[in-house]
């Protein structure tokens, strides 16, 4: 052979080695360097080519739950974060709930979360938080003034009402800061600056699950169908929680009938026109809903109106009915969102998906004869009634 010709042999042979010795001993060399990460450089993006994506954007799936690989671009996402309201101590429970939403949903959409807290997050509390997703997280503290008992409040008058509750054996009856809790997600989560530049949220707890793959973008549904208020689950508030809240609601609609919607839910919510609250609420622990709801002039006054009560502190008024019931008279029916499809569960109850389909498209692990929906504690029934089902 040519000397030469051996020479380039020689020279292709000790390339060619180094090449496997170097992908062996180092990973992301190896990794940058595969054949199918080159190849997949000219491949068409996953997107362009699958017919799931179009799917996976704003539209309930009953079909097969086709696992797709597809991350969409800032446009094809909504301006939505997740929001969670923590305390340190809630570390392991929050961890559970995020990897499950990010299993389940987020991992193929990388919608941001923001996590609020009265106190500073700790610095392992925000490292252990970080590495569950790549998504943007957010830590933020909330203003003083947006948690802690007014000094308005007659703290003398909420003291004999706290004491008066714990002696019924009323869960929290006693309990100053979740009263705190409770007046914050009525009235000014939506306030936090970290949220300012989101319309829309996803409410999370620490310890929920989320028991079916979500195979759309439940936030996209809620925008391209012009929806404000999404539940899973809907039951009875406790009454002695809430003694005097349906009066003062019924001399805010008096003062501002021009809030009221045409075609609102008062019919899910009182038997009677309106004269008496039959206590179902939507259970607001899950909420996927419209920021500017709460921002508009409607619910705003309603805020103002019923915290101005003080009934936050005096008995033990829960966001809940506060959400359901601002919904119910300042959305119309069809801006309220029931999804079946999305399997939930905060202790002590579970929905699970009713749609034989919905179940199997995801990948459900919830029992669906253990579903709370008919469940005699449960308003789904009425809600299904006054929507005509
Ligand atoms: N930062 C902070 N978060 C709180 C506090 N109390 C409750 N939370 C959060 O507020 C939300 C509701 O509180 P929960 O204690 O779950 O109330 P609940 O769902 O009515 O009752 P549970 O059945 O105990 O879950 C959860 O996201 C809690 O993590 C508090 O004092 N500080
Ligand atoms: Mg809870």
């Amino acid at each position: 052979m040519h000397t030469s010709a051996r020479y380039i042999i020689v020279v292709c042979t000790i390339i060619v080695s180094l090449h496997y010795i170097i992908s062996f001993t180092h990973e992301s060399y190896g990794r940058a360097t595969s054949l199918s990460i080159l190849t997949s450089k000219f491949a068409p993006a996953a997107a362009d080519s699958d017919p799931a994506a179009e799917r996976l954007l704003g539209t309930p799936v009953q079909g097969t739950g086709n696992e797709t690989v597809f991350s969409p671009t800032d446009d094809e996402r909504a301006n939505a974060t997740f929001v969670i309201l923590c305390r340190n101590s809630d570390l392991g429970g929050t961890i559970q709930s995020l990897r499950e939403i990010e299993d389940r949903f987020n991992r193929r959409y990388r919608y941001p979360y923001v996590l609020l807290n009265e106190e500073e997050f700790t610095e392992e509390f925000k490292k252990r938080i970080s590495v569950l997703t790549p998504a943007k997280i957010e830590f933020g503290v909330i203003p003083r003034e947006h948690w802690y008992q007014p000094d308005w409040i007659d703290e003398d008058k909420a003291k004999a009402g706290r004491e008066a509750m714990e002696k019924k054996n009323i869960i929290y009856g006693g309990s100053v800061s979740y009263r705190n809790m409770c007046r914050f997600n009525s009235g000014f989560f939506f306030k936090h600056p970290l949220l300012q530049k989101y319309r829309w949220y996803w409410r999370i707890e620490p310890d929920v699950h989320f028991h079916c793959d979500i195979n759309y973008d439940p936030f996209k549904f809620m925008e391209k169908n012009k929806k404000v208020y999404s539940f899973t689950i809907t039951m009875y508030e406790y009454e002695a929680t809430i003694p005097t809240m349906w009066g003062h609601v019924k001399d805010f609609v008096k003062l501002h009938p021009e809030y009221i919607a045409k075609d609102n839910s008062l019919g899910f919510m009182s038997n009677n026109g309106g004269d008496s609250y039959n206590l179902c609420h939507f259970w607001s622990n899950f909420e996927i809903a419209d920021l500017d709801f709460w921002r508009a002039p409607a619910y705003t006054a309603f805020f103002d109106y019923l915290d101005a009560q003080g009934g936050f502190y005096y008995e033990r008024w829960g966001d809940a009915p506060v959400h359901s019931i601002a919904a119910g008279l300042f959305a119309s029916r069809d801006q309220i969102q029931f999804f079946d499809d999305i399997g939930y569960e905060h202790s002590p109850y579970t929905h699970c998906p009713q749609s034989s389909g919905a179940w199997a498209a995801g990948r459900c692990s919830c029992d669906q004869a253990r579903s709370f929906d008919y469940d005699g504690y449960s308003c789904m029934r009425k809600w299904d009634d006054f929507m005509g089902k």
